[in-house]
């Protein structure tokens, strides 16, 4: 019985050797296209013929470049490992001194020492910098891996020792160095703020394509630019890291390439022990269309790969895990022996002139030079597709004992005398025993060959990189003729903020001025809000222009798409069009472009939804307008608790740089927006907009005199009463809800007798921002005259009662009650939204006239102006429900 499987399986054997020497016989004779086709047509007859293949996007666990198509390394192999040693030394130096002077300050040692290779052959043969006012390449650095890119300005002479030794202690007199990437806390260095996970990987294939819509709008000259994302394997976790990358494969972003560093863990231990991440990426970005180059295995295996005639060897490394190729790096040669190459006898045979010293040196790809030369290269030459390199490496590379492989090494700080020495041997750091313990710089001398080599090569590549620079001019804000109709209100024709927004931005766009610069984005919301007539005006942006007739062709609105159409329609991805907001509001730094992106989106999933990209958006300087369409909790009706919005302007108030505004009239919006680009384009302050639109129609009114420099701080006196009643009140409202206090203000006239104003208070932001900076200026300058905030100034020596309402959070009015001549009520949104008409709901949250009114008698009967009777009787005719249930928990 075994001799026949015996023979059998001999047979079959022979069977395969012969299709594979056929098949070598094609290839050889008529090359790799000859053998696609046939391997296509074998596919299609078994197909055909009922056979079904197991679908699989992976390609064996093999590098993707053969040795054979390997290109020439045009590097000094010898010169740039020496550099790379002295990177990594002071790379792990910067971390350990650190922790010396300041235990617990962090930092991370592992992650740049598994990714040194991959980064030094992009600095000494890739990355392109900006000297001479070149382009240059978009470089998103890992986030951790900063100490190695820290370390290579050191020897580049961009950062002195000092610095260095002031990793994480920014605030000292002599500056320091921030932990990670941050545009924002050094300006002249970092461009792209990638340390929250998944941020790097979707702003850069974002910022890819908004360098392709530039050079399709004939803004900026084609260029053979990239964009570089360098990001972990843990990382890939994050949803926003792959959820875009069919746009990169769909829009040919062949100027876009990924390095993933595949250390096989993440912070707590394998990213896929129980499988291979790299071949788990394959298929994806495989599947999605990219082109996939594996950096799996270094050159010491190449001729282990080429004797393999047998196949056993790649069969044993389509086998292995990830949870054991990291116990492989742990536990050494003899290990390797017995686990890897044991399993066959075969393989066995295969190494045994190998010491197991030889074993345990044998590199992974992603730390092999020439391997990661050779994926690079082809990766800066493919045409039309993105690519995506998986490097495989070991986290902690060099650390032995310290850390190397091991599910500590992530945050590994520290390292012991004897660790040091070993990590300055392995590197041949010439730096005594005596002195390794204190973990000193190193820096050879400015002649030295390594300084003199990395600075040449820098030359070569236009400059040193990161650099942040920012070369644009400034415009010239539209002059107010633009904004005059706005301003004139519109005499009985009732609009609203959303309509008055989208003429603004329709005039905007024919500006001879600025009107090209603008970049309307819109996450498939655009009929939302009645932007549905600049498709036809200024067409929505398609690499391919429009292959198809569309079905409204004959309609005046249709839906044009068009190459160098100016409409960033970006379908349903909200961090999509947050990354193409980024990506156009910091052209200006990337490009030297002044772009002023426009980014419409339901409010609800604004802030919310990106709030870690407004962020970064803040971090880099990004500048432009925000829009958060059918905002307001109460102003949105029919939608429910996940439409309607009743918080976003608390969330933007954590940003500091973000200007926010909650306008009610037109006039006020136009205010807004022509100072929005006077303060960003034309004095280049460091801000963006964010602004508050709503669906309620209305008539909008004509502005009144000198409200201007209120409705851009934040505030200012609306409407007086006409009522001249001792007995005073105070309404401040926002947004639709202005309008509910003005009637308010008429019930009050009419039926109670009170006197009250109305103020319109557009920036609750910009109010306590103001209020905070001019306490902390009062408390450090005590022997002064106290300054007063903006809020005390104009409510100086006014009396009675504030009362606030808006469709918001209560927090913000309450920001600003201590400033106030007369106690604060505050009414607002907080709670969660209803399904409901607009009345019903301002009924439910106390947000509408009657409730207003009932709140001011209130504070008055509080304050001693009004009886009980009087009180209780209004609460009657005003129809309010005591019993009702409290919005703010139910
Ligand atoms: C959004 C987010 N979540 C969590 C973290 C904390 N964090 C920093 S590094 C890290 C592990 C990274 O693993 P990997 O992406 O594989 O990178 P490696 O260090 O292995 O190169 C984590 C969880 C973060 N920076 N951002
Ligand atoms: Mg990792």
């Amino acid at each position: 019985m075994d001799e026949i499987k015996k023979e059998n399986q001999e047979e079959l054997e022979l069977e395969t050797r012969e299709w594979l020497e056929s098949l070598e016989y094609v290839l050889q004779s008529q090359g790799p296209e000859r053998v696609k086709q046939l391997l296509h047509d074998l596919d299609t007859y078994a197909h055909e013929a009922g056979v079904e293949l197991p679908f699989t996007a992976n390609t064996p666990y093999l590098n993707t470049i053969p040795k054979e198509d390997e290109p020439k390394f045009p590097g000094g192999r010898e010169i740039e490992r020496r550099i790379k040693s002295l990177v990594r030394w002071n790379a792990m130096a910067m971390v350990v001194r650190a922790n010396k002077l300041d235990p617990g300050i962090g930092g991370h040692i592992s992650t740049y020492a598994s990714a040194a290779t991959l980064y030094e052959i992009g600095f000494n043969h890739f990355f392109k910098g900006k000297d001479g006012n070149a382009q240059g390449d978009q470089i998103y650095f890992q986030g951790h891996a900063a100490p190695g890119i820290y370390a290579r300005a050191y020897l580049e002479g961009r950062l002195d020792a000092d610095k260095l030794h002031n990793f994480r202690h920014e605030l000292v007199k002599s500056g320091g160095l921030s932990s990670y990437p941050h545009p924002r806390l050094m300006p002249d260095f970092w461009e792209f703020p990638t340390v929250s996970m998944g941020l790097g990987p979707i702003m850069s294939i974002y910022q890819a394509r908004f360098n392709k819509y530039l050079e399709n709008r004939g803004l900026k000259t084609e260029s053979d630019s990239k964009v570089w994302a360098f990001l972990g394997d843990g990382e890939t976790d994050e949803p926003e890291t792959l959820g875009a990358i069919s746009l990169a494969s769909r829009e040919k972003l062949d100027n876009l390439i990924f390095v993933i560093n595949c250390n096989l863990q993440r912070l707590d231990g394998p990213v896929r022990g129980n499988a291979k991440i790299i071949q788990e990426l394959e298929a994806q970005f495989r599947g999605a269309g990219w082109n996939v180059i594996k950096v799996v295995w270094g050159s010491d295996w190449d001729s282990l790969i080429e004797n393999d005639k047998t196949g056993i060897l790649v069969k044993r490394m389509n086998e292995i895990i990830d949870g054991e190729s990291q116990k492989y790096i742990v536990e050494g040669g003899a290990y390797i022996r017995e686990h890897f190459f044991g399993k066959y006898p075969e393989l066995l045979e295969m190494v045994k002139h190998y010491t197991d010293e030889d074993l345990e040196r044998m590199k992974r790809g992603g730390h092999d030079p020439e391997k990661v030369y050779a994926a690079y290269k082809k990766a800066v030459n493919t045409k039309g597709k993105p690519t995506v390199i998986l490097a495989k490496t070991v986290k902690g590379y060099g650390l032995g004992e310290a850390g190397e492989g091991k599910n500590i090494t992530h945050s590994q700080k520290k390292l012991n005398e004897d660790e040091l020495k070993h990590f300055r041997s392995r590197f041949g750091i010439p730096i005594s025993d005596e002195d390794v313990v204190n973990a000193p710089f190193y820096r050879p001398k400015e002649d030295s060959m390594e300084i003199t080599y990395l600075k040449k090569k820098r030359q070569e590549l236009n400059g040193y990189v990161p650099k942040r620079v920012v070369r644009n001019q400034k415009i010239k804000t539209p002059s107010q003729d633009l904004f005059k109709e706005f301003y004139a209100g519109t005499e009985g024709r009732s609009v609203s903020t959303t309509m008055v927004y989208v003429r603004i931005l329709t005039k905007l766009l024919k500006n001879k001025e600025i009107g090209n610069r603008i970049v309307p984005i819109v996450p498939d919301e655009a009929r939302t809000f009645g932007m549905e007539a600049l498709f036809r005006q200024v067409g929505i942006y398609s690499s391919t222009g429009q292959l198809y007739e569309p079905v409204d062709r004959d309609s005046l609105l249709y839906y044009k798409e068009a190459k160098n159409g100016q409409i960033l329609e970006e379908g349903i991805t909200e961090a999509g069009a947050m990354s193409s907001f980024i990506a156009a509001g910091t052209a200006y730094i990337t490009h030297g472009i002044n772009m002023i992106p426009f980014f419409t989106f339901y409010s609800m999933f604004g802030f919310q939804r990106i709030g870690d990209l407004a962020w970064a958006a803040a971090d880099m300087q990004c500048k432009g307008f925000l829009i958060g369409g059918t905002a307001g909790r109460t102003t949105l009706a029919g939608e429910g608790l996940q439409h309607q919005d009743g918080h976003s302007h608390v969330l933007v108030h954590s940003i500091p740089t973000v200007k926010a505004y909650d306008p009610a009239f037109a006039y006020e919006l136009a205010v807004i927006i022509r100072d929005g680009i006077y303060r960003m384009y034309e004095l280049q302050e460091d801000c963006y907009y964010y602004i508050t639109v709503m669906n309620e129609n209305y008539e909008m009114p004509a502005m009144p005199e000198g409200v201007k420099d209120g409705i851009i701080k934040g505030m200012y006196k609306y409407k007086v009463s006409k009522n001249k009643s001792k007995i005073k009140a105070h309404l401040l409202g926002s947004g639709s809800i202005l309008n509910e206090t003005l009637k308010a203000q008429e019930i009050l006239d009419k039926d109670y007798g009170v006197s009250a104003d109305v103020w319109s208070v557009t920036s609750y932001k910009n109010l306590h921002y103001d209020v905070l900076d001019v306490d902390r200026w009062n408390r450090f300058n005590p022997d002064q005259e106290p300054k007063k905030s903006y809020v005390e100034e104009i409510t100086e020596g006014e009396e009675g009662v504030f009362i606030s309402a808006s469709d918001y959070s209560q927090i913000l009015s309450d920001s600003i009650s201590s400033c106030l001549p007369g106690k604060l009520t505050t009414l607002g949104t907080l709670g969660f939204g209803r399904s409901e008409s607009r009345e019903a709901l301002r009924d439910f949250f106390e947000v509408d006239a009657k409730h207003i009114t009932y709140t001011t008698l209130y504070a008055l009967y509080e304050d001693g102006k009004i009886k009980k009777e009087t009180l209780k009787k209004a609460m009657k005719d005003l129809n309010i429900d005591s019993q009702k249930p409290n919005p703010v928990n139910s």
